[in-house]
């Protein structure tokens, strides 16, 4: 996310256009465009999420597929602005058939595993719990297509309180920073 912003950001400011601009409305014009669109550019970034009750989702992504997989990660964190705590109990997204809540934990062997979270991930009131990787996440199982790098897909996040609420997963670069994404073991 930031470094689209960088990039952007450098785009704009290396580009000059003021040569061919005779009069200085001409000038403050173009100035005022590329401002209001890198404004924009940057709130639409900014401005993935999305609200449920007392709930502030932020930025729920994936990573893109290679062709074949049967299982994705979802990310996100959840804020609880809220005087109660709250749980995440269930998620679902459109690329799947079926969906799961995963912890990821390091097992009496050294090994990385994951295993179904059992009752959900509990969301303190007035804190922020971050799904990531090599932590909690979303498990997108039986795929029926591949996520593709820039595209959102749709979900739901159904806490125990808050209800349910609509979501899209904004797809990211293919990596394997965890190891995560090569768990073909649990894919049912
Ligand atoms: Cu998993």
């Amino acid at each position: 996310m930031h470094s689209v912003f960088r990039r952007t950001a450098h785009a704009v400011t290396t580009f000059h256009p003021f040569a061919r601009l005779r009069s200085p409305e001409e000038r403050f014009g173009v100035v005022a465009l590329a401002l209001m669109l890198l404004f924009a550019m940057s709130q639409g970034l900014l401005a993935h999420g999305f609200t449920v009750g007392a709930l502030e989702i932020g930025h729920p992504w994936s990573r893109a597929t290679p062709a074949g997989a049967r299982v994705a990660a979802g990310y996100l964190r959840v804020k609880n602005t809220g005087t109660e705590p709250d749980r995440l109990v269930a998620a679902t997204g459109e690329i799947a058939g079926k969906t799961e809540i995963h912890e990821m934990s390091v097992n009496a062997e050294g090994v990385m595993t994951m295993r179904p979270v059992a009752g959900g991930i509990e969301i303190p009131a007035g804190s922020e719990v971050e799904l990531k990787p090599g932590s909690f996440h979303i498990m997108f199982m039986d795929l029926n297509r591949s996520a593709t790098e820039g595209e959102l897909f749709k979900g739901t996040l159904t806490f125990e309180k808050a209800g349910t609420v609509d979501v899209e997963f904004a797809v990211e670069a293919a990596g394997g920073e965890t190891g995560h994404d090569g768990h073909g073991d649990h894919g049912g």
